[in-house]
């Protein structure tokens, strides 16, 4: 049996035989780093891959809260502390109804990768709770964040496992979250970041992600004599990372035509109205059905009203797609509708959020993939320059930020190249970025010894 199929069956008998998101996020790094461990023997010999794949420490426990009515609710939370060879463990907190142990482990183990692209010596971890933020008041949702901090605050410290933003966790909840720990703790540790600029966070982190995302994408143009001036683009999600996406694309002269939430899809083929975007997913938090009462020229289509719950967004013709609600959004159905209308270009702002087929299906037919590993990697990357801002006492501006996130988006591009080059993978950046996190990961468990 080869170290592939090995490492699924172990994966399968020491996980839930349920985690099918992380077994697909497993299968993807393993099938594509083949051509480092067919170079490299070392990797075989000091049993990397066995090590790799399982999470250092997985931490359960369970929330208790009082609602507005005073009724006591209770959620499940959770903290997959999964490598931290390279440094600390790092990752967002999700907040969301279909969290569980699988979508967290492939989170956690997707974040392993992505922090050794960035160069900066931080591991890989994820946390969250199956709580739903929508409909709660601004109340519950303190208290829901505080009874969460309470329960684990005693495995995290800045120089342990340091927690950051995800999908329902924003700046709000990040304030309550790093209220609790101080309030328990005594101590302004930065054990969090996307925190509000009042509690010590960065300049330009709330756009880090979705700048970052056409920043790696522009390089990527930019090597091809392309540009997206003047490009129609469809985005899908409107949260944090779709919302910056959008504005930096608008920057640079590019037209983006739509925008999905968990309901259904905007498109608007004047070009996203962003100001209209943000006070309605920012401010009011309310459905995009409002988006086209108020822009009459805007089509709104329901997800399950079209093609099994398949993306209505991805039938919209364009030169680039940016994915950027949640995983495996884009599926086989959405990848051949932008395939036939000539996309050139895929470029990941969620965590996996292609599905296996629509990837092969872009592969297939040549469509240049940016994957979400190294993608998306300006937020967390910009989380590390608000954890040296805190613990150095010297704070960045808005520019010095987004420079520095430039030049990181570059570098990961350039390193990814390099690679393509070395293992001679043409245009698979997929492998590119397994590959450079892996070996990344596996050079630093190596120096350590056997622990
Ligand atoms: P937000 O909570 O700000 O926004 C999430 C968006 O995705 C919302 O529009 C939401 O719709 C939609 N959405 C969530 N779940 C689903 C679902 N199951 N089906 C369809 N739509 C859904 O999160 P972010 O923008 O921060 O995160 C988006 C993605 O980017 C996630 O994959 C996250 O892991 C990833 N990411 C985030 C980073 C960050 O810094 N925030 C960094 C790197 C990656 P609705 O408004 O209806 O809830
Ligand atoms: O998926 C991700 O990289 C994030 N949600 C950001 C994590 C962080 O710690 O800033």
């Amino acid at each position: 049996m080869d170290y592939i199929e090995k490492a699924m069956q172990r994966a399968k008998a020491i996980n839930c035989p349920n985690d099918t998101t992380f077994f697909q996020a497993l299968r993807e790094v393993l099938v594509s780093i083949k051509p480092l461990i067919d170079k490299h023997p070392n990797y075989t010999r000091h049993n990397i891959i066995e090590r790799i794949i399982s999470p250092n420490r997985e931490i359960r426990f369970k929330i208790e809260w009082l609602d507005d009515k005073n009724e006591i609710q209770v959620n499940n939370g959770y903290r997959i502390q999964f490598n931290n060879a390279l440094g600390p463990y790092k990752g967002g907190v999700r907040f969301h109804p279909t969290v569980n142990p699988d979508i967290l482990k492939f989170l956690a183990f997707e974040q392993i990768f992505k922090n050794a692209l960035t160069g900066l010596h931080i591991g890989g971890a994820k946390g969250g709770s199956d709580f739903d933020p929508k409909g709660k008041s601004d109340n519950e949702i303190m208290k829901f964040c505080q009874a969460f901090m309470s329960s684990f605050y005693n495995s995290i410290g800045s120089d342990i496992d340091i927690l950051g933003g995800d999908i329902g966790v924003g700046e709000r909840e990040v304030g309550y979250l790093f209220g609790q720990y101080k309030q328990l703790t005594n101590s302004y540790d930065s054990i969090i970041t996307s925190k509000p600029l009042s509690l010590g966070g960065s300049l330009g982190r709330t756009e880090a992600t979705g700048y970052g995302l056409i920043y790696f994408t522009q390089k990527l143009l930019e090597d091809r004599q392309e540009t997206l001036k003047g490009k129609i683009c469809t985005i899908s999600g409107s949260g944090n990372v779709a919302i910056h996406a959008i504005e930096k694309l608008y920057d640079l002269g590019a037209i983006p035509v739509t925008c999905s939430d968990s309901r259904g899809s905007i498109h608007d083929s004047n070009g996203i109205d962003l100001a209209l975007l943000k006070k309605i997913k920012l401010e009011r938090r309310a459905s995009l059905e409002y988006y086209a009462l108020e822009r009459k020229n805007a089509v709104y289509v329901k997800h399950e009203a079209y093609k099994n719950g398949s993306n209505y967004v991805w039938q919209i013709p364009c030169f680039a797609a940016f994915p950027c609600a949640t995983q495996n959004e884009l599926d086989a159905i959405g990848a051949q509708a932008l395939i036939d209308n000539d996309v050139k270009l895929v470029s990941e702002g969620a965590n996996m959020p292609s599905t296996p087929e629509a990837i092969e299906l872009f592969v297939e037919n040549g469509v240049l993939f940016a994957p979400a590993k190294a993608a998306n990697a300006g937020g967390v990357a910009v989380s590390v320059l608000e954890m040296g801002q805190n613990n150095s006492l010297n704070y960045l501006t808005f520019e010095e930020v987004d420079q520095r996130l430039q030049q990181i988006m570059s570098d990961i591009y350039l390193h990814m190249k390099k690679t393509c080059d070395e293992y001679e993978l043409g245009i698979d950046l997929i492998a590119a970025a397994n590959i450079l996190g892996f070996k990344r990961v596996a050079d630093a468990m190596i120096a350590q010894g056997v622990l």
